[in-house]
């Protein structure tokens, strides 16, 4: 079996305590484990002055190899590129989407610095797997340095539509880079289409069949693997959390009322304001729910230091406000919102207490909320998910509720059926969703996308067998602005 080394743009300190960490952490410290090999990554630390060469801390058979970047760094390529550039972009938010030349250079001199790095530790058969934006030109700076390895790119967030991404100033360049690895992995078959759709309208590539899109020498496989969770250790953990002294505590407090949950990181892309609305709405629809149900809202903050963060936590502390001021109570507050983190722990705990799980974003790569509150879930009296059609959780949980996260109404009207629903209908939906989890758990995930990866190296036959594309139609020659 080939070494694996895992890049991505945080790399988690092995030193740390590890009670946060997330089921894809967990996952691909799994697959590092059983293979052997590295995980490199920004360190989250700022100097003036970094090092070229990575720390580098060895636990069994993983080294963990983090880089410091400057604060320039930080702000340019992270702040900047990253989260003000290709994060919007890519939530399909081209009003948020402030491109600034200085910021892609940025973005491409760290792409370059962490290619060396890589470049410096690889052995020839190692399998390469990247992970996420802040990372799409690392195997086109990796070829440059003369690597053949096999290299993967998995792309957590949405892919746009063409038009969306043709707003971006250089996104040819962007795709090109793009199609240096050996595979593309994508959330859904939607995101998969729209990639496709992009290169046959600016290049004239089309898939094989497969797939599989070649250009001069090269060929780069795109498919879908929606990410999982790690679904039967989640749910043991709800089940346990259950008796735990701090989830105990908060079911006492609610004296009876139901319990709407959402949890999300602070992000413009996850609707928590007009979800907050539609709440609101619920209310004043049937205001038999005064002092009935209270709406938890756990949201910690993430990317502070970006403008449209700072905007959006004034906006979703102010609606909270608003509503609590037109129908809270002394003894009833309609919306608890909290602006902390959680541990795991008791997060699966309160999931399984509540009765409504809340996940309505504007787009969403996948949404592993929505995957976490199923989990979590009382088999034998198990609460509905209230879920955004355009998360890619959606294609794959057809028991959810499904929500447009635009219509405040529409949503206020499917969050009074799921509080509303009876047990048999919350049984039958729970168990499609639940089967949809165990099917395609975090493991079984990134196992499917090493087993592509490693078989890429026999797409790369493909081009023997001719691809649907004409010579005229190559980068450089006729691609249409
Ligand atoms: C990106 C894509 C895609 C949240 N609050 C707390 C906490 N969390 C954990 C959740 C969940 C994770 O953070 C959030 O994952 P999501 O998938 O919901 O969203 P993003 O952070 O935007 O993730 C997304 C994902 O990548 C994976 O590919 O699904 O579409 O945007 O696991 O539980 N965890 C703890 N305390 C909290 O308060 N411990």
């Amino acid at each position: 079996m080939s070494r694996l080394i895992v890049v991505s743009n945080r790399v988690p300190d092995p030193q740390a305590g590890r009670t946060r960490a997330g089921g894809l952490a967990v996952a691909l410290e799994q697959a590092l484990k059983l293979r052997g090999g590295i995980w490199l990554g920004w360190s989250g630390e700022a100097v003036d002055d970094p090092s070229i060469e990575p720390k580098i801390t060895e636990v069994g058979a993983v080294a963990y190899a983090r880089l410091d970047l400057t604060p320039e760094e930080v702000q340019e390529y992270y702040n900047g590129f990253s989260n003000r550039v290709l994060w919007p972009l890519m939530h399909t938010r081209l009003d948020l989407t402030e491109f600034a030349r200085n910021e892609l250079a940025a973005y491409l001199a760290v792409n370059r610095r962490f290619a060396q790095a890589i470049a410096a530790l690889l052995r020839d058969d190692d399998l390469v797997w990247i992970h996420d934006y802040h990372m799409i030109p690392l195997a086109a700076e990796l070829r440059r340095l003369g690597v053949k390895n096999r290299i993967g790119y998995f792309h957590h967030i949405p892919w746009p539509a063409p038009d969306i991404l043709t707003a971006l100033p250089r996104h040819d360049d962007l795709v090109k880079a793009l199609l240096e690895y050996d595979l593309v992995g994508l959330q859904t078959e939607a995101d998969a289409d729209n990639l496709f759709a992009y290169l046959t309208r600016e290049y004239g590539l089309r898939s094989n069949g497969r797939g599989v899109v070649g250009w001069d020498d090269r060929s780069c496989r795109v498919a879908h693997f929606p990410i999982g969770i790690e679904t039967e250790p989640f749910a043991k953990r709800a089940r346990r959390a259950g008796r735990a002294s701090f989830v105990r505590e908060i079911t006492e407090s609610l004296m009876g009322r139901k319990m709407i949950i959402g949890v999300d990181r602070l992000d413009y892309s996850k609707g928590v304001p007009e979800r907050m609305a539609a709440f609101e709405k619920l209310i004043e629809l049937d205001p038999d729910l005064v002092n009935k149900v209270t709406y938890l809202q756990i949201t910690p903050r993430s990317r502070s230091e970006v403008p449209e963060y700072a905007q959006i936590e004034r906006a979703v502390s102010e609606t909270a406000g608003r509503v609590n001021g037109r129908f809270g109570e002394a003894n009833w507050t309609p919306i608890r919102y909290v602006n902390r983190a959680y541990g795991r722990t008791a997060l699966a705990g309160l999931y399984r207490a509540a009765d409504v799980g809340l996940v309505t974003p504007f787009r969403d790569g996948m949404n592993l909320v929505a995957k976490e509150y199923v989990a979590a879930q009382n088999p034998d009296n198990p609460g509905v998910l209230v879920l955004s059609r355009f998360a890619g959780a959606a294609a794959e949980l057809e028991g959810a509720v499904l929500v447009n996260p635009y219509d405040c109404e529409g949503m206020a009207r499917s969050i009074a059926k799921a509080l509303n629903m009876p047990l048999e209908e919350r049984l039958a939906r729970w168990r499609i969703n639940w089967e949809r989890l165990v099917d395609n758990s975090i493991d079984v995930w990134a196992e499917t996308f090493l087993v592509a990866l490693e078989d890429s190296q026999l797409s790369f036959a493909g081009r023997l067998l001719g691809f649907m594309k004409s010579s005229d139609q190559r980068f450089g020659h006729s691609h249409r602005r």
